[in-house]
């Protein structure tokens, strides 16, 4: 039987960022440094394949400081913790580990700076997110306010109009988050804070390319998981640039190939905690069921990195 033709676009760049690969290789030199168990509080990074794997390797994934033992090493996960973590682990007198991206520890001393010259801050991101609660946990309770849209921000009671300063979470659609940030320049014009916000660059450029492809694919795939948010607003961004149908999947077993019957066109791209083996595998099933032709939308080239301390060096 032949198959039916269909091209792939291939979003670039796409997948790991920096902080990621620095992250999970942090989990694998902790290893190989003290053996297993180290402790990981927190998803290392939100893909269940890279945590299963660590997992294999002898990582333990906690959510909490309490649910690890005082006699191993823990890691913070990269997405940041609040202070009182490392805070309660020094107190404990436990080894630890911080693999927050050197992208999310800029946003907390820029916030840490503000709080020193007597500005409260507001903070552009998702309640609940462990990046949020890590950046709000940096100050006392009530130094930093969170708002999501513009009308948070129509709400928002702050203790002087006069000063103040915003930050943001890293992984946030830009086109909503200017929205955000202009709502709040209109109600504070004193407000101070970076250039246009805290987005970092794997964010920026990977929502650029899914604009780019959106512009050519009639359905787009986003490997990536359920919490993660870079790989959420990807979706988004995909259905919001003009693409009909824009879905998350984990890996090639999520595809809904009903829904995408006789498409001649598809996109792919994968959130910066998506290794690259789960985008090769659905492209195989993509091979599977059609003639694939290959065509890469490349709108950025990345070549940041960032240093993993050879030796872990505890803090003490
Ligand atoms: C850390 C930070 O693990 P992720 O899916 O995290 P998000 O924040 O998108 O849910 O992706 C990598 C990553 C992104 N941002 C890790 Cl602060
Ligand atoms: Fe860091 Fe951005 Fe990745 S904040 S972990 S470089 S998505």
């Amino acid at each position: 039987m032949t198959k039916p033709p269909l091209t792939l676009y291939l979003a670039a760049p796409r997948g790991f960022c920096a902080g990621v690969d620095r992250a999970i290789k942090i989990v694998e030199m902790a290893l190989a440094k003290w053996g297993a168990p180290v402790y990981v509080r927190h998803e290392i990074v939100h893909n269940k394949f890279v945590v299963d794997d660590l997992r294999a390797k002898g990582a333990v994934f906690v959510e909490e400081l309490d649910d690890c033992p005082t006699d191993r090493p823990v890691i913070f996960s990269a997405h940041g913790v609040p202070k009182s973590v490392p805070a309660e682990a020094a107190a404990r007198q436990m080894l630890y580990v911080d693999a927050t991206c050197p992208l999310v520890s800029k946003v907390h001393i820029e916030a840490e700076r503000h709080h020193e010259n007597g500005l409260q801050i507001v903070m552009i991101g998702h309640a609940g997110h462990p990046e949020t609660v890590g950046t709000m946990g940096q100050l006392p309770p009530g130094e930093v306010l969170l708002v999501e849209t513009p009308a948070d921000v129509a709400r928002l009671a702050v203790r002087d109009p006069a000063r103040l300063a915003f930050v943001t979470q890293t992984t946030l659609s830009i086109d909503d988050t200017a929205e955000v940030v202009a709502t709040l320049k209109a109600r504070f014009p004193a407000i101070v804070g970076p250039h246009k916000e805290d987005i970092c660059y794997a964010t920026t450029n990977r929502q650029e390319a899914v604009k780019a492809m959106a512009e050519k694919a009639q359905a787009m795939l986003v490997v990536g998981a359920p919490n993660s948010s870079n790989s959420r607003r990807l979706v988004e961004v995909g259905a919001r640039a003009g693409c009909a149908y824009a879905q998350l999947v984990q890996r090639a077993t999520d595809i809904d190939w009903r829904a995408l019957d006789g498409i001649r066109s598809i996109g792919i791209t994968a959130g910066a905690s998506a290794p690259e083996v789960l985008v090769n595998e659905v492209i195989d099933a993509f091979r599977a069921r059609y003639d694939v032709t290959v065509e890469v939308i490349e709108t950025a080239q990345e070549n940041v990195e960032f240093k993993v301390p050879r030796v872990l060096r505890v803090p003490a």
